[in-house]
């Protein structure tokens, strides 16, 4: 099978020389529409052809390994994952989120955002980390099982709800919220998706106003900011 990958490689070689060589002939016209779709072609069944061979070899010495001694899951042990959001808007409320998850564990959340009004404020994990619009390009809560909004301890919630956060006298919210639907891996991952705080009060779907089984009727979004993976 090393041969075969090597010959694929000689293979790739030989279409970029004779590419090459056609390109030294001159013939521009009939070059790129010819060379580019071959290369982009061959690239693609290069790694399709190369990396099978990889993994089914990986596979038998893994068996073979297992059938001498007691079976060892070879997988690695998924370590501390930690993250960070800035949260910044049109006004001066700013803060910092921070993420850590360990293993597959729940994610502990730590708020820290200043420049609110005093009392509670809605906060949120929205689906897109897009804030090309301001954070109303976040998108609405992120809800990857399609369900209403919620309350954070309610089985039927958005992943998204965070509840409210509680600014004191000064204006500063302080929270550490530990939940177990906003991991840091897998399909649900809320790496790339954005906290925003809100104007007011989020009813968690109880306030009986239209709004409320969708955003909680929290009102503007005051400051947002992208969840980045951070050193540990
Ligand atoms: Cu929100
Ligand atoms: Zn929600």
């Amino acid at each position: 099978m090393q041969a075969a990958a090597l010959a694929v490689m000689a293979a790739h070689t030989i279409l970029f020389s004779s590419s090459a060589a056609t390109s030294s002939a001159a013939t521009h016209s009939l070059l790129f529409p010819t060379s580019n779709p071959n290369t982009i072609t061959f690239q693609s069944s290069f790694t399709g052809v190369s990396l099978k061979p990889i993994i089914s070899r990986h596979s038998l010495s893994l068996s073979a390994a297992s059938a001498a001694t007691a079976p060892k899951p070879l997988t690695v042990v998924a370590a501390t994952k930690k993250a960070v959001a800035v949260l910044k808007g049109t006004s001066s409320v700013e803060g910092v989120v921070t993420l850590t998850q360990e293993n597959d564990g729940p994610t502990t959340v730590n708020v820290k955002i200043t420049g609110l009004t005093p009392g509670p404020h809605g906060f949120h994990l929205h689906e897109f980390g897009d804030t090309t619009n301001g954070c109303i390009s976040t998108g609405p809560h992120f809800n990857p099982n399609g369900l209403t909004h919620g309350a954070p301890e309610d089985e039927i919630r958005h992943a998204g709800d965070l509840g409210n956060i509680i600014a004191n006298a000064d204006g500063v919210a302080e929270a550490t919220i530990v939940d177990n639907q906003i991991p840091l891996t897998g399909p649900n991952a809320v790496v790339g998706r954005a906290f925003v705080v809100h104007e007011l009060a989020d009813d968690l779907g109880k306030g009986g106003h239209e709004l409320s089984l969708s955003t909680g009727n929290a009102g503007g979004r005051l400051a947002c900011g992208v969840v980045g993976l951070t050193p540990l």
